[in-house]
């Protein structure tokens, strides 16, 4: 496989400065990571987030953002071992990890103080070839659509992840606000597959219609309800069991805790700027409330995700545009008008 030296990618050398879509070196795999031709990645809220500087979060400028990356192993260090050269390959947010602390040796690597962030501290997807460590690199079988599979490596990991941190039972009801986004739309699909009942919240007709066609039994519009917390108090008959917060809005995260059950769970997964939440301590005492976060995922809910994805259990509602045009996306995901994901081609 013939590797080039040059490659396009889009870079950006200051906080919502111009994104460069340039021609730059194609990378070298340290000796414990793969050189992955990325295909198709995805583009996430948190992405944006990334470009504006709007995230408290180290992040390495000049920068490649992307994390979301699907594509094929053309090359590796030479202390890699379980992968060879034209494998199927994920790039997702946790580019790497110590795998020696307290948090890795408990499953939690997301938490790893020494984290390698791709899109953050390490250059990311949007760019034809990019580096990866091995031990995170999440693997896709041969044959897997490469561009439907994109938003598996950060919305698709990460809501995942946060239905089970929220800790229902089969039937129960889950709330997800931000339902038609990149991460709402992939959260109502896994909620589904796992057994759970799905109102979804989110703001117009189109969310709606789209929301309810991706497996949601109730769509509450935030945009022309009265009343959200008592909507979703009604439909759920007392309040939804588990709530996934993966809209960008505070106020839709503060309003979560009015529907949220007695001893249900309120998980928050979006990450609003300098975003708060109040609880008053008697109400979350007497109605034994559980308040979580959570981050994306480690290498089991990766498999266990990837393979939901490769069981036909989610599909990926996604626009494929090329990479050039980033900065498209970006003013679309800004004005909340995206239903699904975008993804971009790195070829175009
Ligand atoms: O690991 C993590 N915790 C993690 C991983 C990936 C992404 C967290 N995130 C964060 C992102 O940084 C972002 O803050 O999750 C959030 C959602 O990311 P996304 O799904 O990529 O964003 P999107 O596609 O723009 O979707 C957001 C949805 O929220 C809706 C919008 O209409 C959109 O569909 N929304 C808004 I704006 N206000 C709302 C409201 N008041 C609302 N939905 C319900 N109520
Ligand atoms: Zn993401």
């Amino acid at each position: 496989m013939s590797i080039p030296t040059t490659q396009k990618a889009i870079v950006f050398e200051s906080f919502g400065g111009p994104l460069l879509y340039k021609d730059i070196s194609v990378p070298a795999p340290k000796p414990n990571e793969l050189l992955v031709h990325i295909k198709y990645s995805g583009v996430c809220h948190s992405d944006l987030y990334a470009w504006k500087g709007d995230v408290p979060l180290p992040i390495n400028l000049p920068l490649i953002g992307g994390h979301e990356g699907a594509g094929e192993v053309v090359a590796m260090g030479e202390n890699v071992s379980d992968w060879k050269i034209g494998d199927l390959v994920g790039v997702k947010w946790l580019n790497s990890s110590c795998l020696t602390c307290e948090h890795c040796m408990n499953g939690r690597e997301t938490v790893c103080p020494n984290a390698d962030i791709t899109g953050f501290t390490h250059d990311g997807t949007f760019q034809q070839y990019s580096t990866a460590d091995a031990i995170q690199a999440a693997k896709f079988p041969k044959g897997t659509d490469l561009a439907s599979a994109a938003p598996i490596l950060c919305a698709g990991i990460t809501v995942y992840k946060a239905l089970k941190t929220a800790d229902m039972i089969p039937g129960q009801w889950v709330a997800i606000s931000g339902a038609a986004g990149g991460l709402g739309s992939l959260a109502v699909q896994y909620a589904k597959a796992m057994g759970y009942r799905v109102v979804g919240i989110d703001g117009g007709k189109e969310k709606g219609e789209f929301v309810k066609s991706l497996g949601a039994e109730a769509y509450v519009d935030y945009l022309s309800s009265k009343d959200v917390s008592n909507e979703v108090n009604t439909i759920t008959e007392g309040g939804a069991h588990g709530v996934l917060n993966v809209s960008v809005s505070t106020s839709a995260m503060q309003q979560s805790l009015e529907y949220v059950r007695v001893a249900g769970t309120v998980v928050l997964v979006g990450l609003p700027a300098e975003a708060t939440i109040k609880t008053s301590v008697f109400d979350a005492v007497i109605k034994t409330i559980t308040i979580k976060g959570s981050a994306v995922g480690n290498r089991a809910d990766t498999a266990e995700a990837i393979d939901f994805f490769n069981r036909g259990l989610v599909k990926c509602p996604i626009k494929i545009v090329g990479l050039s045009e980033i900065a498209q996306v970006y003013k679309l995901l800004e004005q909340g008008k995206i239903l699904g994901r975008y993804v971009v081609d790195t070829s175009k």
